[in-house]
């Protein structure tokens, strides 16, 4: 990685830890509307495997891949639109927390279904594979999310086309309160169904990156899909409703000292590289800045109830 995708790595990282730390000040306040989802601890892997995309690969992100939607250029400014509801966010208020599309920039809308966008982006994948472009997909999934139907029909369909889609596997400890081991036996690379696979600790920003590089080179060469299992911890509950009493507080500890944001920061120091001074504060005000403006912004006319509901057109 050459510096200036490191320090880009390092600002999407930073960005989304603060883009997250404000949305939840909204939740306090009570202006948010549902939860939130935070990604704490696990930036290094959504930054870092969308950043290792070209710009014309499109990527299909899920709850905790806020930080893969701003690698691709979401602005804190629409997120913050969308968690509040408002007329002039990404769907009008139709939706909210990170569930908003952008066909422009290679953003196929986040769903609630899990499991569902991996037959999508196979299919995305599928596109680019009959047009002859040299384009990959992206997709992520959780552990828990690996145990649906659809994780297997859409993986086995992208290893039988030998299509050119990363699957990035979140493992992250918890599925709402579900550990693994109550879930699926052995470990979540062991779902790959012949695809290539790759693990790798999810912590590490330069690893996940590398790794992410590697799986899109796979696909570009045309050997079929690639399962990219990043070990990681989601640091929060499920959402910020959730208190998670059910995390042994060790295992919290010890995933704290693997913070993937610090842990990058230490590694760019080794080879003396430096984030610009004053980075975080800069983007706290514009993130502030952001957030005020949302928070002025109009409501939803009711009127407007049953448009936008059904898809009439496709536009970006
Ligand atoms: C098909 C489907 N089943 C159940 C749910 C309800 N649900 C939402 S999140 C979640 C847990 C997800 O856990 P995991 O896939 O491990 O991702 P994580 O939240 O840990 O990032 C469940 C069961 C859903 N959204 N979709």
């Amino acid at each position: 990685m050459d510096k200036a995708t490191a320090l880009r790595l390092h600002e999407a990282m930073l960005l989304t830890r603060l883009t997250e730390e404000r949305i939840v000040k909204l939740f306090r306040q009570g202006k948010t509307l549902g939860s939130v989802y935070r990604s704490l601890g696990q930036e290094a892997t959504a930054c870092g495997t969308a950043l290792a995309l070209g710009p014309d690969d499109v990527i299909g992100p899920l709850i905790r891949d806020l930080g893969a939607m701003l690698v691709r250029g979401a602005t804190p400014a629409e997120v913050f639109l969308q968690y509040l509801g408002r007329a002039t966010g990404p769907s009008g208020g139709r939706d909210h927390n990170n569930h908003f599309g952008s066909v422009a920039r290679g953003i196929i809308a986040p769903t609630s279904m899990l499991g569902a966008l991996i037959p999508v982006m196979a299919g995305v994948a599928l596109s680019f594979r009959q047009k002859g472009e040299r384009r990959v997909a992206m997709t992520w999934i959780g552990d828990g999310g690996s145990s649906t139907g659809a994780f297997y029909e859409g993986l086995n369909f992208a290893v039988v086309q030998k299509l050119p889609l990363i699957l990035v596997g979140e493992a992250n400890g918890y599925a709402f309160s579900t550990p693994p081991e109550r879930q699926m036996a052995g470990r979540m690379s062991q779902r790959s169904q012949g695809a290539f696979t790759l693990t790798v600790d999810g912590n590490d920003a330069a690893a996940v990156y590398a790794a992410a590089a590697e799986a899109r080179q796979h696909c570009l060469d045309g050997k079929g899909p690639v399962f990219l299992v990043c070990e990681t911890f989601r640091m929060k509950g499920h959402a910020e409703h959730d208190n998670q009493r059910y995390v042994d507080p060790e295992l919290l500890t010890q995933w704290a000292a693997k913070d993937p944001l610090p842990r990058f920061e230490a590694w760019l120091a080794q080879r003396g590289w430096t984030p610009e001074p004053g980075l975080a504060a800069s983007l706290e005000a514009e993130l502030e800045a952001a957030a005020e403006a949302a928070l002025e912004a109009p409501w939803p006319d009711p009127a407007s109830l049953t448009q936008g509901v059904f898809a009439s057109s496709f536009s970006s």
